[in-house]
């Protein structure tokens, strides 16, 4: 095994300060997660694999808000043996499982958000709307593939807000934007929009109220995420088309009721 393959495997044990913080604010930001070496072997792949695979090609100027956020390509490791080395990683995957505190975690997604310079505002919005999963036992890891100061549009958390119940039902969008800016600011929420250098990596739950800067750097914002989920979580009926569609593309279309654990959603970590 190569040494970053070894790095990729190796345990890591969220502190439990990190675990309370995450729970209580429902996203953790941590330092130096991954060696700055190792996120440097697997960018060249990851973006080899984006500029392949993407399939947009509108000028900026010409897409709407949610298309200017982002060249965003899903499910990178059906395409490529590296790529699927990194998003199988199971020091990514024990973090996920312990910050979940669950006994194992599967696969729900990958995807690369690659926000382009001079690309958009990445909406305020909730990720878990998009979702027909049973419980809300969801994570994502958040690795962007360069340091990410505050002009290329570090991801940014409202903190505490995954306990509100506000904006479940809001589409990203121009209006998402305005509505949970509006909450997030009467509410207080503390926003954290702080830079990540290379080899940081947040965790963030799938009711935490995000959103990211436009890209006023002049090189993209290269980030790789993976959305994990409780092996135990089951698959709940598609409450809207976004629903449906994740439904088809990720869950394998399986019945209401039935585990989450198609071909696409591998098991990535298990304590057994
Ligand atoms: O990378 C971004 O700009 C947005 C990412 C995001 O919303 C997510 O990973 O849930």
């Amino acid at each position: 095994m190569t040494t970053a393959g070894a790095e990729l495997d190796q345990h890591y044990a969220v502190a439990p300060g990190d675990v309370e913080r995450y729970a209580a604010n429902g996203f953790v930001k941590l330092r130096g997660v991954l060696s700055p070496d190792l996120v440097a072997h697997y960018e060249p792949e990851i973006t080899a694999q984006v500029i392949r695979l993407n399939s947009q090609h509108l000028p900026l100027a010409e897409r709407d808000t949610y298309s200017r956020a982002f060249l965003q390509v899903v499910n990178l490791w059906r395409h490529s043996d590296v790529v699927r080395d990194f998003v199988f990683s199971r020091r990514l995957a024990g973090m996920a499982a312990q910050l979940l505190g669950v006994p194992a975690v599967r696969l729900y997604h990958d995807q690369a958000l690659y926000k382009e310079a001079g690309g958009g505002f990445t909406p305020w919005h909730v990720d878990q709307h998009y979702w027909p999963l049973s419980t809300d036992r969801t994570v994502t890891a958040w690795v962007p593939l360069q340091d990410t100061p505050a002009e290329l549009g570090p991801l940014t958390f409202a903190a505490g807000s995954h306990r509100s119940g506000y904006g479940q039902t809001l589409e990203i969008s121009d209006e998402s934007e305005a509505q949970l800016d509006a909450f997030v600011a009467a509410g207080g929420f503390p926003i954290d929009d702080s830079p990540y250098a290379l080899g940081d990596v947040s965790f963030h739950t799938g009711w935490t109220i995000h959103r990211a800067p436009g890209n006023r750097g002049d090189i993209p914002r290269r980030v790789m995420t993976i959305i994990y989920m409780d092996a135990a979580i089951e698959v709940a009926q598609p409450t809207n088309r976004f629903q449906h569609a994740d439904w088809a593309a990720f869950l394998d279309s399986r019945p209401a009721g039935s585990v989450a654990s198609g071909p696409l959603n591998p098991m990535l970590w298990s304590a057994d």
